[in-house]
C-alpha cells in the first residue's frame, strides 16, 4: 500500500463513523476551498505487540520520520508525532499510547485479556491500523468499567485502530484568516465545538493554535443492546511562522490534553 492509498484507506473508514467531517469538509469545498490536511491521529496501548513502534511502521514504509514527543501525565499517555520527508504537503501523523503500567490492575488486566484473546497474527499484520477493534469489544459492561478509569482506553475499547480524527490545515484555507473566523462559520453552521479549555486551545506565541468538533456519536451494537459512543471529532490547526520564517511543525501539549477530550462522553449535551 502506498501514502495515498493508507491515508485515502484512513479518511474513508473515519468518515463512515464520523459523517459530520465529511458535511463539514464538503461544506467548505463548496465555498471553493481546496482541504489539505495538517495531522491525523492515532490511538494505542503501550502493550509491545500493538504500541507506537508498532503502529508507525506502517508510516515509515511510506516515508514518514518521528520527530517530537510528548507526555499527558494526567491522562497517562505518551504521543509521538512523524512528518512525510518526501512530501511537504502529507499530513504529519500523531500517535499517542496508554501507558497501561501507570494504570489500574484491574485495567492492566482487561486489556491484556484483549490482547492475549486475539489472533496474534493480527499484530504482525502490516495494515494493524487500518483493523479497528480486533478484539471486538462488544460488552456495556467492559466499556462503562473502562470508561470509569479512562475515557481514551473505552475509546480504544470500541474503535481500536483507525484515525481518531483529520485536522484541516487552516493556513491552506482562502477564506479563513484567523481560527475565530472559521470556528464562528462552523457554529454558525450548526457544528458545536470542544470548549474544554477555551474554544481555541493555544497562542501565536506557542505557534499553534487548535479547535476541533465534539466527536460524532455513534450508534454501538453491544451484546447488552445499542449505545450511543463518541466516535471521532474534526480538527483545525493554524501554524504560526518561527522566527526563521518557517511555519512550526510540532505539537503543543497542554492544547493536545485539551483536545483528547473531543470525545468525551461527559462533553456530549445530547447523551
Ligand atoms: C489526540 C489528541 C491530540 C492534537 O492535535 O493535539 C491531538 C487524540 O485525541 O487522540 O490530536
Ligand atoms: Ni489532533
Amino acid at each position: 500500500m502506498d501514502k495515498n492509498q493508507l491515508l485515502t484507506k484512513l479518511w474513508e473508514q473515519y468518515i463512515e463513523i464520523t459523517p459530520s467531517a465529511l458535511k463539514i469538509h464538503e461544506l467548505l469545498e463548496e465555498k471553493g476551498e481546496e482541504i489539505l490536511n495538517d495531522h491525523i491521529a492515532i490511538r494505542t496501548f503501550n502493550d509491545k505487540r500493538v504500541n507506537i513502534e508498532v503502529l508507525e511502521k506502517a508510516f515509515i514504509n511510506v516515508g514518514y520520520e518521528a520527530k517530537g514527543e510528548y507526555y499527558f501525565e494526567t491522562k497517562k499517555l505518551y504521543a509521538k508525532h512523524y512528518e512525510n520527508a518526501l512530501d511537504k504537503n502529507a499530513p504529519r501523523i500523531f500517535i499517542s499510547e496508554l501507558e497501561l503500567e501507570k494504570c489500574s490492575a484491574e485495567l492492566q488486566e482487561k486489556v491484556q485479556q484483549l490482547l492475549d484473546n486475539c489472533d496474534q497474527n493480527v499484530f504482525n499484520d502490516p495494515n494493524l491500523v487500518l483493523s479497528g477493534a480486533v478484539w471486538k469489544g462488544n460488552s456495556q459492561a467492559v466499556y462503562k468499567s473502562l470508561l470509569e478509569e479512562s475515557e481514551y482506553a473505552a475509546w480504544m475499547y470500541v474503535y481500536g485502530f483507525r484515525a481518531n480524527h483529520f485536522t484541516i490545515n487552516t493556513n491552506a484555507l482562502k477564506g479563513f484568516k484567523t481560527l475565530e473566523e472559521l470556528n464562528n462559520f462552523l457554529e454558525a453552521s450548526g457544528w458545536e465545538l470542544n470548549a474544554s479549555g477555551g474554544k481555541i486551545k493555544g497562542t501565536p506565541e506557542q505557534l499553534l493554535e487548535q479547535s476541533s468538533t465534539l466527536a460524532d456519536l455513534y450508534d454501538v451494537d453491544f451484546e447488552e443492546g445499542t449505545l450511543k459512543v463518541p466516535s471521532c471529532y474534526y480538527e483545525f490547526a493554524l501554524r504560526y511562522p518561527m522566527s526563521n520564517g518557517e511555519l512550526y511543525q510540532g505539537f503543543v501539549a497542554s492544547s493536545a490534553d485539551k483536545i483528547f477530550e473531543s470525545t468525551d462522553v461527559k462533553l456530549q449535551k445530547t447523551i
